[in-house]
């Protein structure tokens, strides 16, 4: 049974070294495909077995990863879908390389349309390190636009640095500022640009924590807010009723060496509620955060259907 390479993949994710919800979607899908494809088993119950249980280690590594839990799902119902292992193992090949190419498709349509929606000029915050943002204004820039950016160190794992690293290596002005910054600079910001781990079907965007407080204060500034990702991020667990799980992180994150009794709560992310959030720039186009819901109503059939064809 090959549980080594997704136990590793499931390890890079919970430690950040793969991070963002596009990387952790793409290397989890790939981890599973692998090891679908080393894959063992005799019989087909055995298959599924262990396919679902190396499913479930990899969606656990990050409990708020729609993306990568969609990926996972899709490649297991493509799995149930076989007569026998063989073609059980063609199905999680075709479907974690269609899903990882549609993630891709998505992503690059993401880029096209959201570069129309940063002008000449701009002053641009963002907040963590989102992929989807780092490059679609390393598009902007490209096409000549004259944009400069405020990042935010993104405590406690100071993702904010490879933002930051990366904007100024694409030759992009940026300014490093720390979390509880943002309303000093907010004035002087045009557009807030955040990327997504996940939009529930009532339209609130859960992302890096910080996020809501970074929304408030550019609501009461007057500065637009707006979010860049594909729709594979939406939950459509949330459209059957759960709510978003939110991942909450080892407290050592925080502080190490913490004097006794003290409590330190250190959650990942947060949720920003759909009236703080100006528009969505997905790969179906630039919608409001209210048409999530009719977004995943209906898709939630398609996949099913794919596979029982
Ligand atoms: C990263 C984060 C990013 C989203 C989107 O958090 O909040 O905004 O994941 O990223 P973490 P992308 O560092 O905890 O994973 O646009 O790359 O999918």
């Amino acid at each position: 049974m090959m549980v080594h390479d997704v136990e590793r993949t499931a390890s890079l994710i919970q430690r950040l070294e793969v991070q963002g919800a596009r990387n952790i979607a793409l290397s989890g899908v790939k981890a599973l495909g692998d090891a679908a494809r080393k894959s063992k088993a005799k019989t087909l119950k055995d298959f599924i077995k262990e396919l679902e249980r190396n499913a479930d280690m990899l969606s656990k590594a990050r409990v708020t990863e729609p993306a990568l839990r969609n990926g996972l799902e899709e490649a297991v119902l493509a799995a149930r879908c076989a007569g026998d292992v063989r073609a059980a193992k063609a199905n999680v090949a075709a479907s974690t390389k269609e899903y990882a190419g549609r993630l891709s498709k998505a992503f690059d349509r993401v880029i096209d349309i959201g570069v129309h929606r940063i002008r000449d000029g701009d002053v641009i915050l963002t907040h963590c390190h989102s992929s989807t943002v780092t490059n679609l204004l390393k598009a902007a820039h490209k096409q000549g636009k004259r944009i400069k950016v405020f990042c935010t160190e993104t405590r406690p794992k100071y993702q904010g640095r490879i933002t930051a690293k990366e904007l100024t290596a694409a030759g992009i002005p940026t300014t490093m500022i720390v979390d509880s910054c943002a309303r000093t600079v907010m004035n002087d910001v045009d557009l807030v640009l955040l990327g997504a781990d996940a939009f529930t079907s009532d339209g609130f965007l859960v992302n890096k924590v910080g996020t809501s407080q970074i929304a408030l204060v550019a609501k009461e500034a007057r500065t637009m807010l707006a979010c860049a990702c594909e729709t594979m991020k939406f939950d459509p667990l949330t459209l059957a009723g759960s709510w978003e799980p939110i991942e909450e992180r080892s407290v050592k994150e925080v502080w190490d060496k913490p004097p006794k009794k003290l409590k330190i709560f250190n959650p990942a992310f947060d949720l920003t509620p759909p009236h703080l959030l100006g528009f969505v720039i997905t790969e179906l186009g630039v919608i409001s955060p209210f048409e999530v819901g009719h977004i995943l109503r209906e898709r939630q059939d398609a996949v099913k259907k794919r596979w029982e064809q």
